[in-house]
């Protein structure tokens, strides 16, 4: 054990390699690379411009400088531009605000120091804002940013083609984001405005923002591995005609934490539509393993709202902590009914328990009345349950006391999944989590803050490269995973020399 003990160390201290900041210039018109384990400064509106790409290595740190409305530091990858932000488990690319390096300790409740990330791209929009455009393919202008003269186009996105790459945001942290950047308008997170599918998004964690989580409007970009932790406002958004795949989103609502009065809104609010309404093409999402966690005992939290022409297929997922799990719109042309009605939208092999007691019924479980469809009844029957899945829920920074991987007695692991569509996979558990791995270790701020509740350990194993162990030790009978497989793995005792036999994979 000392050996593997003493290499864990020498991880944790490359971590201490910590420097001034770089500044990032506002107009990026060259390919330029952030090199790893390095600072920067984002100052202002930031734009990679078009035809140019901008590359972060692993370990890079952006600090935001603070601002609101136009000096807000918000990094804009135009349409025509890429990103290549490429982290790693172990070592992520995180944006966070100055105030992270120059006082520390942050929380959920400082939100709104800095923009956020917007990636546009030429993805096709079935509408926009305004409802007016010339020829077949709409175009938008990013909600709320007040470009400067002559700038205005940098914040246009939408167009024909949604196979496009914008480029890889992989292992990425967004931390305190959110400024207001006009009057009623925050930004997001993430903001994926026309992205195409051929851009990579995967393990990107959003931090107590103070608009969205993420929200995507239009174009085709798929998502996997996803947080999205105490927004004040929803965990994904989607409008404009967006077609795309999640798999393994977690959303965990904020709840009002640290005697703030200011909670998020809804887990998923998915717009069809802006203006017009009906044209196509129709927005679907097809979302597998996620799960919401709502605000508890807040009696108006709805975790998800379909609305606009919108639709949804949803999959082996895990909903606890609303008081209502669904809301249709009635639209004033029941588009959205409609296409519930058609099967477009349909939810199978879910798990849904709310926090009121009393909703925990087939039809209890939906947000009905004047303006929203009834019955849903069919939402929660079929293959869906209606059960406590024994998770564990906290929002506190260091109380370790979030379990979100379902115990092996859980319903989440001893009942059956449902089929899902191509492109996405089928697991043998609901949820986001399965009951071994968490795949928020070791990138992310809930888990380098001490949320989760601690499990196992992450080992560089001398033969073995990186390895996460079930429990403390590397003994007869530990269930390892193997980093470079992606497999979990069952181990047999050592030999005399200290040799670990793999049993199956
Ligand atoms: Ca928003
Ligand atoms: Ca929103
Ligand atoms: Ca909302
Ligand atoms: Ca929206």
């Amino acid at each position: 054990m000392n050996k593997i003990v003493i290499a864990l160390m020498g991880v944790v201290a490359s971590f201490g390699n910590l420097g001034a900041q770089t500044p990032i210039p506002n107009k990026i018109s060259t390919n330029l690379t952030l090199t790893a384990n390095s600072e920067y400064l984002l100052s202002g509106y930031t734009y990679v411009m078009p035809g140019y790409t901008l590359t972060i290595e692993p370990g890079v740190t952006i600090y935001a400088e603070e601002g609101t409305g136009s000096s807000a530091a918000a990094l804009v990858v135009t349409r025509g531009a890429r990103i290549h932000a490429e982290g790693t488990s172990t070592n992520p690319i995180v944006f966070t605000s100055i105030l992270d390096k120059t006082v520390g300790n942050l929380d959920a409740d400082d939100t709104g120091l800095w923009g956020g990330v917007c990636i546009l791209g030429n993805g096709i929009l079935n509408s926009n804002k305004s409802g007016s455009f010339s020829g077949d393919y709409p175009t938008n202008d990013i909600e709320g940013f007040i470009p400067a003269s002559g700038d205005e186009g940098l914040i246009n996105y939408g167009g024909s083609d949604n196979s496009e790459s914008s480029g890889v945001f992989r292992y990425v942290s967004l931390r305190h984001g959110g400024a207001i950047i006009s009057e009623g308008n925050e930004i997001n997170g993430l903001t994926l405005g026309g992205v195409g599918s051929g851009t990579v998004i995967d393990h990107v964690e959003v931090y107590a923002n103070k608009d969205d989580a993420v929200e995507i409007f239009g174009g085709a970009v798929s998502l996997s591995h996803i947080i999205c932790a105490f927004a004040y406002d929803d965990g994904l958004d989607l409008d404009q005609g967006w077609l795309g795949q999640v798999q393994h989103l977690f959303v965990i609502q904020r709840a009002g934490q640290g005697g703030n009065t200011d909670k998020g809104d809804k887990g998923g609010e998915w717009d069809g539509n802006d203006k017009p309404t009906t044209r196509g093409p129709k927005m679907l999402l097809q979302l597998a393993n996620a799960t919401f966690i709502g605000m508890g005992t807040e009696s108006s939290n709805t975790a998800i709202n379909i609305r606009a022409n919108g639709a949804a297929e949803v999959y082996n997922s895990i909903f606890i902590e609303y008081n209502k799990m669904l809301q249709i719109d009635k639209d004033s042309d029941s588009a959205t009914y409609n296409r519930f009605l058609a099967g477009e939208s349909k939810f199978e092999g879910n798990i849904w328990y709310s926090s009121t007691p009393a909703n925990n019924t087939v039809t209890g479980l939906a947000v009905t009345g004047e303006a929203y469809c009834s019955p849903l009844d069919a939402f929660f029957s079929g293959t869906n349950q209606i059960v406590d899945p024994g998770l564990t829920v906290s929002r506190v920074l260091g109380a370790q006391a979030l379990d979100v991987q379902p115990a092996l007695n859980s319903a989440a692991v001893t009942t059956a999944t449902a089929n899902v569509p191509a492109g996405l996979t089928k697991t043998s558990y609901k949820g986001a989590f399965d009951p071994y791995y968490n795949w928020a270790t070791g990138w992310t701020k809930l888990y380098n803050d001490g949320y989760f509740v601690a499990k196992g350990t992450w080992f560089d194993h001398p033969e073995w490269g990186w390895i996460y162990l079930d429990s403390g030790a590397l003994e007869n009978g530990s269930y390892v995973y193997f980093k470079n497989t992606d497999q979990w793995i069952w181990v047999a005792a050592s030999d005399a020399s200290g040799y670990w036999t793999y049993l199956f994979k």
